[in-house]
């Protein structure tokens, strides 16, 4: 791997190599996304592209109290709206990325996800929250409006009424109401959220690499189109997983009655 000093990022290996987790890490900001922090999280998304041996990229927040808690508001004083507007096509590009990156992503979420941090919450494939976390979409308190893709990716994740309602209260919601309206896919006691993302990372490690990367194609590129569309892309989808070796191997695996080794 090419750099592990991307500043205000912390970098950790697992399972040698198959598992990366990532910190953001501005603790004296709650760790909110300036665009240091977006610069460094671009440079990470080229190091995980380029890394063959990387099966899973967790994402989280330094310390005990925040994921993220926001975009950095202090750099709003100085921007003017043709600055916000390109930060923001920044800031969703990037995002973007998370999601066409072809290795699951999860977000473990320990604390605050406001704002930008909600955002880059939902550009990650799975969330895993402790039961401390809090989220919210704030920018209205702050006379804005979400900008790195959340007035996009909440109502899809949760629908639009719920949605409308936090865009447009910024309330906090705690961690079991987030379980209930399956914005997030599991809650952990906060001093267990490692050790059980690191257990479902492993499981995710295990699966065919491959597979996996289709899935998530399949599911992020069928959600902005109809039925039929997402279908004959699934389709299609399909047909390439039965080129590959592993699809050799995990079916050979299970006639011989054996684990796969993917
Ligand atoms: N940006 C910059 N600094 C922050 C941020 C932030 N988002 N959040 C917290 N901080 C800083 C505080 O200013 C404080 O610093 P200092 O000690 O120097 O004053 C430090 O972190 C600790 O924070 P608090 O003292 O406020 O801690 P509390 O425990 O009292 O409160 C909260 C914690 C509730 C999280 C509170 O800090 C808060 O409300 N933060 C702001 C949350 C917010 O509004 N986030 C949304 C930001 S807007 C956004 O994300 C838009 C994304 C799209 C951008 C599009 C491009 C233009």
């Amino acid at each position: 791997m090419a750099k592990f000093d991307w500043s205000h990022l912390k970098f950790e290996s697992h399972e040698d190599g198959k598992i990366w987790w990532v910190s953001i890490s501005r603790p004296e900001a709650l760790n909110a996304l300036s665009r240091e922090v977006l610069t460094s999280l671009s440079q990470l998304l080229d190091a995980a592209t380029q890394e063959p041996k990387l099966r899973v990229l967790v994402l989280t927040g330094d310390g005990e109290k925040a994921f993220v808690a926001g975009a950095d508001i202090k750099q709003f004083e100085s921007m003017s709206s043709r600055d916000a507007e390109l930060f923001a096509q920044e800031g969703q590009a990037l995002f973007a990325r998370f999601e066409s990156l072809p290795r699951p992503v999860i977000a473990a979420v320990n604390g605050f996800a406001l704002g930008g941090g909600l955002e880059l919450a939902m550009a990650c494939d799975w969330i895993l929250a402790s039961d401390n976390a809090k989220f919210a979409l704030p920018e209205c308190t702050l006379g804005l409006i979400p900008g790195f893709a959340g007035t996009v990716r909440l109502p899809r994740r949760v629908g639009a009424a719920k949605a409308l309602e936090m865009a447009m209260t910024g309330s906090q919601i705690k961690a079991e109401e987030a379980l209930r309206i399956g914005l997030v896919n599991q809650v952990f006691p906060a001093a267990d959220l490692k050790a059980q993302v690191l257990t479902q990372a492993q499981l995710l490690s295990q699966r065919a690499p491959g597979a996996l990367a289709l899935i998530k194609k399949s599911v992020h590129s069928g959600q902005g189109l109809n039925l039929r569309e997402a279908e004959a892309i699934e389709a299609n989808l399909f047909g390439r997983a039965f080129e590959s070796p592993e699809r050799t191997e995990g079916v050979r695996a299970f006639l011989e009655k054996r684990k796969p080794q993917f």
